[in-house]
């Protein structure tokens, strides 16, 4: 089974709708208040569709609740069975100090299609399609991984620029990329819209890396398959919790390396849309009296890589 063209626009409009309930709050310096804005919306958009839908990437377990959370059954319970990942504020501190770069992000495919990532951190790698395959892997070291991406595209070591998150547990990589003397792209969050820069050479950047979130790594995952580039991830479980839930999971290998394949598989729909302005998208706009909203949406199986611009009036 395919997604069709009525039921993208569905779920374009629900990331929409999301980042349209963040626009009051933007820059309130309340991150509780606008993450729930965008979830509450987003839960009430996904309730109304026709399907049978289950998150399998949400925010923390039931006990959590209010967020959504993973195991939240979602949809009429009327249509097909399907995974879903979300995100609604990815973010909170753009988002709170109307800062660029929140998103509201969602991804679905058909059930057992997403993988089922528990909460905890993600050591990611993703490269554009015009990387060879065997040319970069988790387990090379940083020093190989870039050597090999510029041999690849025949560029100097100076004219490559590597993304990742701005954070004391990266000291160790970031000391040695500047050793090589490549251009960063320092990330203060947002490590979602961070990774999908290696899908076009006009966001200048030739490789995302570096320790982030799970569930971010599985929504960026499900863009990158579309775009036809690659990712890996390897998931860091450290506390006796981290390692409970995912044994609960299903999880046996604790130190698998998961390739973009084993996260995704089959059709899927991915949405992320502007809450405020970032290299992605452009943020929510109101202006006489109407919304517009920009998202960046993938569909799988019909190769849409487009940015949709989305009206919707108050
Ligand atoms: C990233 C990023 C998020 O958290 O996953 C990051 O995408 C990882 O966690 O936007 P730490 O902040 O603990 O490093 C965010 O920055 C915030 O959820």
């Amino acid at each position: 089974m395919k997604f069709e063209k009525d039921f993208l626009d569905k779920i374009i409009n629900i990331t929409s709708n999301a980042a349209i309930a963040c626009y009051p709050h933007l820059g309130k310096k309340d991150k509780v208040l606008v993450d729930k804005a965008a979830t509450d919306e987003m839960r009430k958009n996904l309730n109304q569709l026709d399907i049978n839908g289950k998150v399998v990437i949400g925010e923390g377990e039931l006990d959590q609740a209010p967020m959504l959370y993973i195991g939240e059954k979602l949809g009429t319970g009327k249509g097909p069975s399907i995974d879903i990942a979300v995100d609604p504020l990815e973010g909170t501190n753009f988002a709170a100090n109307n800062l660029p770069g929140a998103l509201s992000v969602l991804s679905i495919s058909l059930k057992g299609n997403l993988f089922n990532a528990p909460e905890t951190y993600m050591n990611k790698l993703a490269v554009g399609k015009d990387v060879p395959f065997d040319a970069t892997d988790l387990d090379f070291s940083v020093e190989k991984n870039i050597k090999n991406i510029a041999d690849s595209k025949n560029k100097d070591l100076d004219k490559i620029t590597v993304c990742i998150l701005d954070r004391p547990r990266h000291k160790e990589i970031i000391d040695k990329l500047k050793e090589l003397k490549v251009n960063l792209k320092l990330l203060t969050d947002g490590d979602i819209a961070g990774a999908l820069l290696v899908t076009d050479e006009k966001y200048n950047v030739d490789i995302f890396l570096g320790i982030g979130g799970g569930p971010e790594g599985v929504l960026a995952a499900s863009a990158l398959d579309a775009f036809n580039c690659n990712f890996q991830g390897r998931f860091l479980f450290k506390t006796d919790e981290d390692i409970n839930r995912a044994n609960k999971m299903g999880i046996k290998d604790l130190n698998k390396k998961y390739n973009l394949n084993e996260i995704v598989k089959g059709d899927s729909i991915f949405c992320a849309t502007g809450i405020t302005s970032g290299d992605l998208v452009n943020g929510v706009n109101f202006r006489n009296g109407k919304f517009n909203t920009e998202t960046l949406v993938t569909h799988k199986n019909s190769s849409i890589n487009i940015i949709k611009k989305e009206v919707t009036i108050t």
